[in-house]
């Protein structure tokens, strides 16, 4: 088994990072905050590796958050970027490019009948909520504890008690005005989403949702939960945006909303849609769609939306899913590795949950079932840092931290999942003892 525990490279970088950007760090779910100790700085990845500036290597479960379905330096992906870099990197100008992954995206999401890009995940849900609100007249959005949708101000807001609750923002920063029209709502719970709706239902602009949640770590809807978005939604003239950020080619080739047959008004798109590049993307019915400027009046804009670099990564990425079908071998070595989890747990007398959609999969250090943000929160996180450094030192690449969820890709092999479930073995036994 590997000891990849010897990462002094990375503790300069992180001396030196530091000192220049805060953290060390341009986001903060890479700084190990809650799990403590120096990440690894990548030199390199490659297929379901990752190497370090310490020359380790690392099977990875990350997939820089989602973006590699196929694995690191995805031969079409790479090429496609350096063909397109021959012509130049960005115009500021309409190109080719932006109706051919616009169209791909049409034809892999049929809910999606317009579709405007944008440079990442929080552009895309930033937007999908102006639109909605423009397009209702309305003000008030709802979302759901533990559900993230990026940096947006509005929806940076952490769940009070009680039910029905008013955002209050989770950061300094946010002005309480900007989240007064957010309404937080417990996930997976149909009768408060009743109660909501009976009482604001004519108020509420949008419901945003990660129709799987990834994270509070992976959370799975109950279908009554979904059908009850979807019908109160409609009942009420409420935009419902499945946020896909994550969820979006990885759970099937058209997203969750194929898995559980329910069709969004709006989905927001990123991560795999780019390849590793910086692409997010927002779409929905023409009707709504057509409330954008130029052609309706809701504005949003950006100089690098549509750049024919991350457009080329885009069609490479979204061409090989449309043209193979990565997704039967995803969910048997997905599979494999959960089934590995729950054994190496039980082998040495931990209790765990493991959720899984696909190849997206949380192992929760609990021993109650995980369906939501407050079971998710009571999960043993000191645990589940001492198990996530083992497997670190071993060569296994976790997400770090409880509330997020790991992937497999199409590069990851059963032989790798296998060193996976040694490693996991000797790590629950290191942790037990
Ligand atoms: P970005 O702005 O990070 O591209 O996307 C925001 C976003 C929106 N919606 C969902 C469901 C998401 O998962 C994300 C971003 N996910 C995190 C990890 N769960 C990205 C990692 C990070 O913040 O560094």
């Amino acid at each position: 088994m590997l000891d990849t525990s010897n990462r002094s490279q990375s503790q300069m970088e992180f001396a030196r990072s530091s000192r220049s950007i805060p953290g060390g760090v341009n986001s903060p779910a890479r700084a190990f905050g809650a799990v403590g100790g120096t990440p690894p700085f990548i030199q390199r990845g490659s297929g379901a590796f990752l190497f370090d500036v310490d020359g380790n290597r690392y099977i990875d479960y990350v997939g820089s958050w989602g973006p590699h379905l196929f694995g690191h330096g995805h031969p079409p992906v790479i090429q496609a970027i350096q063909q397109a870099l021959t012509n130049g990197t960005s115009f500021g100008a309409p190109t080719v490019a932006e109706s051919e992954l616009a169209e791909l995206i049409i034809q892999l999401v049929p809910s999606i009948q317009k579709v405007r890009m944008v440079n990442s995940g929080t552009e895309a849900t930033m937007s999908a909520i102006r639109v909605a609100r423009g397009f209702t007249g309305r003000n008030v959005i709802v979302k759901f504890a533990g559900c993230y949708h990026g940096h947006v101000d509005s929806l940076l807001v952490q769940a009070g008690s009680g039910a029905l609750t008013l955002g209050t923002p989770s950061s300094p920063g946010v002005p309480p005005g900007c989240t007064a029209d957010t309404v937080v709502l417990p996930f997976n719970d149909s009768g408060v989403l009743e109660q909501a709706f009976s009482q604001r239902g004519s108020q509420l602009a949008a419901v945003i949702v990660e129709p799987v949640c990834g994270t509070m770590g992976c959370v799975i809807p109950s279908a009554e939960f979904l059908s009850a978005l979807r019908r109160l939604c409609t009942a009420y003239g409420t935009v419902l945006i499945f946020d896909e950020v994550m969820t979006g080619f990885r759970v099937a080739r058209g997203g969750a909303q194929e898995l559980f047959g329910i069709a969004p008004d709006m989905t927001t798109l990123g991560k795999i849609l780019g390849g590793g590049m910086p692409v997010g993307a927002y779409g929905g019915r023409a009707e709504i769609m057509n409330a954008v400027s130029p052609v309706g009046a809701v504005y949003q804009a950006g100089t690098l939306s549509g750049n024919p670099v991350a457009m080329a990564a885009g069609i490479a990425m979204l061409t090989t899913i449309r043209d193979q079908n990565p997704y039967p071998a995803l969910e048997r070595l997905a599979a494999r590795l959960a089934d590995g989890f729950l054994r190496a747990a039980a082998g040495a007398g931990s209790r765990i949950q493991v959720n899984r959609v696909g190849s997206m999969l949380t192992a929760f250090f609990s021993d109650q079932p995980v369906t939501d943000y407050g079971s998710a929160t009571r999960s043993d996180t000191k645990k589940f840092s001492l198990w996530f450094h083992q497997m670190l030192n071993h060569g296994v690449y976790l997400p770090c931290s409880q509330y997020e969820a790991m992937f497999v890709s199409a590069a990851h092999t059963d032989d790798l999942i296998d060193e996976t479930i040694l490693a996991a073995q000797a790590a629950f036994s290191a942790i037990s003892a």
